[in-house]
């Protein structure tokens, strides 16, 4: 079969120590199988979301989110951490080619939503980091679960990485504001400012406990 032939090839190109290229063919073929990993997964989240609906009257996700990573973002991340920028490094060792952020209401909901992930068919779990137990330095505060399923192509079938983030409302405006401020282009981020981002997460952290108090009297 023809597309056989094809995805053949394709798979020897990938790992034949192809040096990675944002404008090649290959690089958007991949980026289609990524793409249809994040679709497979919105399809279960979403019908997570709607089950809690109807079943139990209530809203444990406020809204989902996807992104591919573009390009430049995949090879600035490849040379910051000293990798072989080849395709085969990049599949093995970049876990957020594929993103998803889930975004719920209430931190309480973030557990409930990370052990329902956990419980999909089909999705392996790869690796996990809990920071909302525990924060990272920069003051940002997620859920983070890496998780591996199933694309198929043909008759072959592909396993893709895709990073899913849990975060509250409070966490992804605070997450979003820092990364726009933290990514512009012209100036470099001074100690205050992220001092000032540090304590503004602190603050993200304190009304998501307060709002989750008044949720539960
Ligand atoms: P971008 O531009 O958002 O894509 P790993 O190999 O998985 O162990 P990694 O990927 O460095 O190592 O893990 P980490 O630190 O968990 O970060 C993964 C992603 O989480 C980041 O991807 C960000 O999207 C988000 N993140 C982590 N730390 C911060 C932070 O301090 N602020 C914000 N706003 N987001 C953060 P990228 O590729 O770093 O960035």
């Amino acid at each position: 079969m023809e597309l056989d032939k094809n995805l053949i090839k394709f798979d020897k190109d990938l790992f034949k120590d192809k040096n990675i290229k944002a404008k090649d063919e290959n690089f958007d073929k991949l980026m289609f199988i990524y793409s249809s990993g994040i679709k497979e997964l919105e399809v279960k989240i979403n019908n997570m979301k709607e089950q809690f609906k109807y079943f139990y009257n209530y809203n444990l996700i406020s809204n989902v989110t996807s992104r591919i990573k573009k390009p430049n973002s995949i090879i600035k991340k490849m040379k910051k951490k000293n990798y072989e920028l080849t395709y085969q490094e990049m599949i093995e060792k970049i876990n957020d080619v594929a993103g998803i952020r889930i975004v719920c209401p209430l931190k309480q909901d973030i557990f409930i939503v990370k052990e329902m992930v956990k419980s999909f068919p089909n999705c392996e779990i790869i690796k996990e980091k809990d920071y909302i137990t525990k924060p990272k330095k920069s003051g940002y505060s997620s859920y983070h679960l890496i998780v591996e399923v199933p694309v198929n192509i043909g008759q072959n079938i592909f396993p893709v990485k895709v990073e899913i983030q849990i975060c509250t409302m409070a966490m992804d405006f605070w997450s979003n504001l820092e990364h726009e401020v933290k990514y512009k282009p012209t100036k470099k981020l001074s100690n205050k400012v992220s001092k000032e981002l540090v304590t503004c997460a602190q603050l993200v952290n304190k009304l998501d406990d307060k709002m989750m108090k008044i949720y539960n009297t």
